[in-house]
């Protein structure tokens, strides 16, 4: 227990450093990273608020080029974008093949009441993802969560999936059909090590597989119990195993009783994700996202890893001179994360002293000398927006009075002069009111560059 609340304490103390949870505007679980083009896209289930249970309805997605600052791409699909589901929006993952997106879910058949695997392409990270055949990709007789895909190098792909079994089968090119028989692997000691005290569970293994490849070594994550789940991972010389137990990655921490691994190499660095309960309010059912730098032992095994307060350098910066949205974001606190169709993502401040962080925003040698910011509020009584460098208490840009639009359907433009501002910058915008629960909404920001 002193662990347990050691580490939430972790996660939510010294704001101005912590990176850890990755998405502070809604709780989010199960981390299914892929990169596109130079760029990291993060997909995730989402727990709603005050669950008490996994109310789970829809998949969110992420992104970032830096590792520090991550931009809500809003909700990319939902239990009901398929016809034959009840509900159950559960661990997902999304690969790119030829240019399409195929994103792999877990949900509820209507038809049995029992979990399916379904598959949604798209012709872009950020969707619209459509069911493309109307019906399970994959069903067994129970346990049918948590799906893993993976492209060999010699382009066959790859779907594991499962909990208490652990299935897979391979995918046809297409990516919506499979070859072959679903194969259930052995639950032996050597691949996924002894539980004790369990007939239906032989093994560590619980769920949450997660196939990754390096040097030609094979790698599965997954979560391992009894209850609360540790990470643990197993190689193979080859994606059909045999698999060999490797150890844990990630001991039982973080405040949850599950917990779901995510691996991918970006920029010349490996990156793995999970999640805990480090957000106010978190627990089983309210979920973070969280990262860490994964470095390889020079043998090829995984050492094990602490949940930390985050990735410390940026791997980029931002540019202050084009349209930055407002849920791209290093840390905030007491904002909410929504969307519409009027402007898609959006933030709204939840109390006065509501703050957003943006971290490395290069103004330049040139600097800028106005701020832009499209904004707006029900409220009557003044509500203002600080924009500072650096800090809570760094120096003030501006202030801006927040127009009353009269709801998040409705926005302004608002400008303002700015002192001369150049070189790298981390940004804050603290928004200050008379309490109120949608004290403001915040939909993007840019500065101006100097003429001179
Ligand atoms: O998020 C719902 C379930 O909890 C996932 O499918 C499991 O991996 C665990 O994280």
């Amino acid at each position: 227990m002193r662990n347990i609340l050691l580490s939430v304490f972790i996660g939510f103390t010294g704001f101005a450093k912590a990176q850890n949870p990755i998405v502070q505007t809604m709780y989010t679980a199960d981390p299914a990273p892929m990169v596109y083009n130079d760029r990291l896209y993060l997909y995730t289930s989402h727990d709603e608020d005050n669950s008490t249970w996994f109310t789970m309805d829809n998949w969110k997605l992420y992104s970032t080029d830096d590792m520090v600052n991550w931009t809500d791409h809003g909700v990319v699909l939902s239990y009901n974008d398929f016809d034959w589901t009840s509900g159950d929006a559960w661990a997902p993952q999304c690969i790119e093949r030829d240019g399409k997106f195929y994103m792999y879910v877990p949900v509820t058949s209507r038809e049995n009441g029992r979990p399916a695997v379904g598959v949604a392409v798209a012709d872009s990270p950020y969707g619209p993802f459509y069911d493309p055949i109307g019906a399970p990709l994959v069903q067994t007789d129970w346990g049918d969560i948590d799906p893993t895909v993976f492209i060999d190098d010699d382009g066959q792909a790859y779907l594991y999936w499962g909990n208490p079994k652990l299935y897979y089968v391979k995918l046809n090119e297409d990516m919506i059909s499979v070859k072959g028989n679903v194969v259930a692997v052995p639950m032996t000691e050597a691949s996924f090590t002894k539980r004790l005290n369990d007939e239906n569970r032989p093994t560590q293994y619980e769920e949450g597989p997660w196939l990754y490849k390096r040097n030609n070594l094979y790698y599965l994550f997954w979560a391992g119990g009894p209850l609360p789940e540790f990470i643990g991972y197993s190689t193979s010389d080859s994606p059909e195993g045999p698999w060999k137990y490797g150890g844990v990655v990630m001991s039982r921490e973080g405040g949850v009783f599950t917990n779901h691994p995510g691996v991918i190499d970006y920029k010349g660095k490996t990156y793995f994700f999970y999640h805990n309960g480090a957000l106010p309010g978190g627990g089983g059912f309210n979920r973070s996202v969280c990262v860490e730098e994964l470095k390889f032992n020079k043998d090829g095994s995984v050492p094990e890893l602490k949940m930390t307060d985050g990735i410390k350098e940026a791997i980029a910066s931002i540019n202050p001179y084009i349209k930055n949205e407002a849920e791209t974001i290093a840390w905030s606190e007491g904002f909410k994360s929504s969307q519409n169709k009027e402007v898609g993502v959006f933030v709204t401040a939840k109390k006065d002293g509501a703050f957003i962080k943006v971290r490395e925003v290069d103004f330049k040698i040139k600097g800028a000398n106005k701020f832009t910011a499209r904004v707006g509020t029900t409220h009557n009584a003044p509500v203002y927006m600080e924009v500072r460098l650096d800090g809570m208490n760094g120096p003030l840009l501006t202030t801006i009075k927040i127009p009353r639009t009269g709801g998040s359907n409705r926005w302004q433009l608002v400008d303002a002069e700015i002192p001369e501002t150049t070189g790298k910058h981390d940004l804050y915008f603290i928004v200050k009111g008379e309490p109120a629960t949608d004290l403001m909404y915040f939909d993007y920001w840019k500065f101006a560059e100097s003429k001179k």
